[in-house]
């Protein structure tokens, strides 16, 4: 027996959910919480809450977090992400957003082929201490701390070995696949090992992520996101069943459109005890809290056009909230909302806003031939669109579930000067492209353009909808 990659793929991502509600047991009410909502939301809206997603997909649907401290440790994670067939998608530069400061680029590691997304689409937001920011660690601190994790394993030889061989045979055998899994759902538990509790101070005084990563000899899970289809019902359950929430939902408000990209919520950090060692060695039962667990909806994803105006409302809604309570913030954004985006998907797709993939209608009575053109082909009943889902994130609501669990915003020394982190940066260290999420979509959106076209007989690929165009 052989167990497939994405088989792998998605008994890890079943195993690290087990170990989590172990470790975590708030995280298991956010599961209870969110079936019971998925289930309502199925009764309540038929075929249409499947729009974006089957339930057998969503119900299994996690993101994990976790953070690293070197492109070393980065490019060995991309190993065992690599054996479960999850490639690095987009890149995210945490160290400037308009929620704040973190010491952290980041990329996430998903399935990138439709199929596999529907196999299971096990994501893992992954983020690497920028060490080299002289903003954040001077020059002794960063000796320091290069020390540290130079010191560190992470990740057992013998699980990087196997993790190997599954990403090029993209299978296992089956006791090759449970030592495997075994290793890696371990290399990702909370450490009993004590802290150095001066080394983890020194750290949290520049950022409490900064210590979370370079402070302790292990990674951990940080947290692991279940998807759900009504995130503000999820809240107000959450809050009735007693679980101190962080105070918003990040990302688009609530509205009568289309849900577009992504909304993400989380309960605080809980204070878990940790065995912190004192500089004369006697071991302390202290507590940190620093780990969490998050929710999400997802949505439509947009294209660059698209994105631009995302980005373009969010900070309009900024502005006119800046004088207001912050309870009114989501008032405001619903007006941006109103007034700049269209209420329907026909119209994100008219206005080149939103990813569609096409399909030739099935059981409906068509005279003559198809037309050329998309716009009409859509109207004319000989083609449907589907929404395409987004699989990736946002910075800033990811800086804003960072922030919204620190209790301290750390310090920053701004007149030194930044060191340039970006996508090519990622690539190199782990020897893997980070791909463009907006060239995936498109991707997809054309191979359904071309299957539309040899399945009616067309000559070309129809282009896709621009504004004003038949
Ligand atoms: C990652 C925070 C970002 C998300 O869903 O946007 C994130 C972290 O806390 O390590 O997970
Ligand atoms: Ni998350």
């Amino acid at each position: 027996m052989t167990i497939a990659q994405w088989q792998l793929r998605a008994a890890f991502a079943a195993r690290l959910s087990r170990m989590y509600g172990r470790e975590v047991p708030a995280y298991t009410t956010l599961l209870d919480v969110s079936h019971e909502v998925n289930e309502d939301v199925l009764r309540s809206r038929g075929a249409d809450a499947e729009r974006l997603g089957s339930i057998r997909r969503v119900t299994a649907e996690r993101h994990g977090a976790i953070r690293v401290g070197t492109p070393g440790e980065l490019r060995q994670v991309a190993r065992v992400f690599g054996a479960l067939g999850m490639r690095p998608v987009g890149f995210y530069d945490l160290r400037d957003t308009a929620v704040g400061a973190l010491p952290v680029v980041s990329t996430a590691f998903r399935p990138v082929a439709e199929e596999e997304l529907a196999r299971n689409p096990f994501r893992v937001f992954t983020s690497m201490l920028t060490v080299a920011d002289r903003r954040f660690f001077d020059a002794d601190l960063r000796a320091r701390l290069t020390a540290f994790l130079a010191r560190r394993e992470l990740f057992a030889p013998e699980l990087l070995a196997l993790a190997d061989r599954a990403e090029a045979e993209r299978e296992l055998p089956e006791a090759d696949a449970e030592l495997f899994l075994d290793l890696a759902v371990r290399s990702f538990e909370l450490s009993a090992e004590p802290i150095d509790r001066d080394w983890y101070a020194t750290l949290e005084r520049v950022s409490a992520v900064a210590a979370d990563i370079g402070g302790v000899r292990a990674t951990h899970l940080n947290h692991l996101t279940p998807r759900v289809l009504d995130i503000d019902e999820l809240y107000r359950r959450m809050a009735e069943r007693g679980v101190e929430m962080i105070d918003t939902i990040q990302g688009p408000p609530r509205w009568e459109g289309p849900d577009v990209l992504l909304r993400q919520t989380s309960f605080r950090a809980i204070a878990e005890p940790r065995a912190l060692r004192a500089a004369d060695g006697t071991v302390t039962h202290g507590a940190l809290r620093v780990r969490f667990g998050e929710v999400e909806a997802r949505g439509i994803a947009l294209t660059r056009e698209g994105r631009a105006l995302y980005d373009r409302m969010l900070a309009l809604v900024d502005e006119r909230a800046a004088h207001l309570p912050p309870a009114d913030r989501g008032d405001v954004a619903r007006a941006v909302w109103a007034e700049h985006l269209p209420v329907t998907e026909e119209g994100l797709a008219e206005r080149g806003l939103g990813f569609f993939t096409y399909h030739v209608a099935q059981g409906r009575i068509r005279d003559g031939r198809p037309p050329s053109k998309l716009g009409a082909l859509l109207r004319d009943g000989w083609v449907r669109a589907e929404p395409i889902v987004y699989e990736d994130f946002l910075p800033r609501s990811a800086a804003g579930i960072f922030q919204s669990n620190l209790d301290d915003t750390g310090a920053r020394d701004s007149a030194q000067e930044a060191d340039a982190y970006d996508a090519g940066r990622l690539s190199a260290a782990m020897d893997r492209e980070v791909l463009d999420p907006f060239a995936l979509y498109e991707r997809q959106r054309r191979l359904s353009l071309t299957r539309v076209a040899r399945e009616l007989g067309l000559a070309a690929a129809p282009d896709v909808l621009r504004p004003g165009s038949p």
